[in-house]
């Protein structure tokens, strides 16, 4: 009998770990840390890994119209709605080994402890690998959650890189499909809940000592791309009050888009995470430059304001500049608040297991933010050692990592008997 109890076995903290090691040593060896990039080769031999993963868990696996890699653990009753976790395994350019994977390889392990300690499901216990949740180049993060949610539109397959490929033309070139991509949303009717394991990716968790993260809400995310034209001048001839300098445009936008984030009354942040200019001569005064920028909160009232003073502050400093903008905004994402029959399951099944939990807002965008569409969302974190993530230093321990595990797999059994 499936019953929430304080004696579910622990995962095997090893297995788990050798794992996490092994897909780590699939990645771009010429780049610091770990790179594995959606689209990139080193993902293409990523997928086929994590599927024999699967499958040697036990789990019906295939490889979905979008490019997500999707595990099935068959529970009692085949009609009743799935219960569905997972994540992601693409990284950051130069990242770490437990952003979304430990998402993805604990939910396997969690089914592995499941079916060790001879729980029966209800509901069949459905793993995803989600395609590129990590932003990439079209500035779309989570296509593969999108898809299944039913977020995913043509005007995400239409936008394009710097190198102005469309994403539609990648996803295709990786071997999905991007027509199934846009049409293959998932019936809520047929999802119970979903709950996903992460990385805190932040300092919450290590400065409380709390080994659990109940994660409250998700931030919303907005992106702006702000591309500037100048005037080409010489450098040593041009009076300062007489140029139109692209670059000077772009860096008080920079500075414009700190100083926001800055002032957020409530959690919010902001970032400019690159910059490009033009052909970039000393002696000539810059006529282009691009700055790509995202604002977070998961204060939906605040980050409309945030984003709203950005474009217009960029815009009147440019003109004043005598330097066109134009301004291309992207809402990635709406903040997300995690249901709180979710947050009590998991606080209840922390407490069964005995492990300290506590109340977190997740500053970090995940697929969970899609899949809430679906039904019930749920996450779970466990600490970041040093609040790090996107780079090489992002690190959580074995123990951490098998906490979390156990949680989720504890988790599921409640959300299996409700
Ligand atoms: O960007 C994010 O917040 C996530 O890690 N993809
Ligand atoms: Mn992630
Ligand atoms: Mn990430
Ligand atoms: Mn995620």
């Amino acid at each position: 009998m499936n019953t929430p109890s304080s004696n579910l076995p622990s995962p095997d903290a090893n297995r788990l770990w050798s794992a996490i090691m092994d897909l780590s040593a699939l990645v771009d060896s010429d780049s610091p840390g770990w790179t594995r990039e959606v689209f990139s080769d080193p993902y293409k031999a990523s997928r086929a890994w994590t599927l024999a993963r699967m499958k040697d868990a036990g789990l019906q696996a295939h490889v979905d119209g979008a490019g997500n890699i999707v595990g099935r653990l068959p529970g009692t009753n085949p009609n009743a709605p799935a219960i569905v976790t997972g994540s992601h395994t693409d990284t950051v350019h130069s990242g770490g080994r437990f952003d979304g994977v430990v998402g993805v390889l604990g939910a396997i392990e969690a089914a592995r402890v499941l079916q060790e300690s001879g729980t029966r499901l209800t509901s069949d216990l459905i793993i995803m690998d989600f395609l590129g949740e990590e932003a990439n180049g079209f500035g779309v993060s989570c296509v593969g959650s999108r898809a299944v949610a039913g977020v995913l539109d043509a005007a995400h397959l239409a936008r394009r890189d710097a190198n102005g490929v469309s994403m539609g033309e990648a996803v295709a070139a990786f071997g999905a499909d991007p027509n199934q991509a846009i049409s293959m949303a998932w019936n809520p009717r047929d999802i119970k809940s979903y709950i996903e394991l992460h990385v805190e990716q932040g300092p919450m968790l290590e400065r409380s000592g709390s080994q659990i993260g109940v994660v409250t809400s998700i931030a919303g995310i907005e992106r702006v791309m702000a591309v500037f034209t100048g005037r080409a001048d010489h450098a040593g001839t041009t009076p300062m009050d007489q140029r139109a300098d692209a670059l000077l445009a772009a860096a008080e936008a920079i500075l414009t888009v700190e100083r926001v984030g800055c002032g957020a009354p409530v959690h919010g942040v902001s970032t400019t995470g690159r910059i490009a200019t033009g052909h970039g001569a000393f002696n000539v005064v810059p006529d282009s430059a691009t700055i790509w920028a995202e604002i977070r909160s998961i204060d939906p009232g605040w980050l409309g304001g945030a984003r709203r003073s950005i474009a217009e502050k960029i815009a009147l400093d440019a003109a004043q500049r005598g330097v066109e903008v134009a301004i291309d905004l992207l809402n990635d994402q709406d903040p997300v608040p995690a249901a709180q029959t979710m947050q009590d399951t998991v606080a209840a099944a922390s407490d069964d297991l005995g492990y300290s939990w506590e109340a977190v807002p997740s500053g970090a965008g995940h697929d969970a933010a899609h899949m809430a569409h679906l039904g019930p969302m749920g996450m779970i974190f466990v600490p970041s050692q040093g609040g790090r993530s996107h780079c090489p230093d992002e690190f959580t321990d074995k123990v951490q990592l098998s906490n979390g595990v156990h949680v989720l797999a504890n988790t599921i059994r409640r959300l299996d008997l409700a």
